[in-house]
């Protein structure tokens, strides 16, 4: 029973604001993953987009991939996850503010580029991706320890 209810409180916390693990590892584990998966689909869509691979029909799901992870962004962080194997600095949850500003330019930026790819307008595609890498450089730059 009490197994029952303390997955459904992790479901709701999850489907109403943050991507909040039973322990801090695992809120570590899954934001890498998410991350992870950002930077393939960039550089699936880099080599598409670019002609290093005949792969055009893969173009919009990757987009689209991209566009679901970068609306999670903000959600990625939740309290109590910055102890641990985090490469996150504490200045993320010391300034929440700014730091979902940030993650918000992520996801508008995401989402442009899917709607970009959509349309089928080269000139536009062009345009939408660097405001992605952008924003993914001004959290890291920010917010990422360096290696
Ligand atoms: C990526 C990736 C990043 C960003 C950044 C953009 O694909 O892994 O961290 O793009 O390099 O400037």
């Amino acid at each position: 029973m009490r197994r029952i209810i303390s997955s459904a409180v992790l479901f709701l916390l999850a489907a109403t604001s943050v991507a909040q693990a039973a322990t801090p590892e695992d809120s570590i584990k899954y934001r890498k993953a998410v991350m992870e998966t950002m930077a393939g689909h960039i550089a699936a869509i880099t080599m598409i987009f670019s002609g290093k691979i005949d792969a055009q029909a893969y173009l919009l799901s990757h987009a689209e991939a991209l566009a679901a992870a970068g609306d999670e962004v903000g959600k990625l962080f939740p309290a109590g996850s910055g102890v641990g194997k985090t490469e996150a600095l504490p200045l993320i949850w010391q300034e929440t503010e700014r730091f979902q500003k940030d993650a918000d330019a992520a996801k508008a930026a995401t989402a442009q580029l899917r709607d970009a790819i959509k349309s089928g307008d080269k000139a536009a595609i062009g345009k939408a991706l660097k405001p992605v890498g952008d924003s993914c450089k001004g959290c890291h730059d920010r917010y990422r320890q360096e290696d």
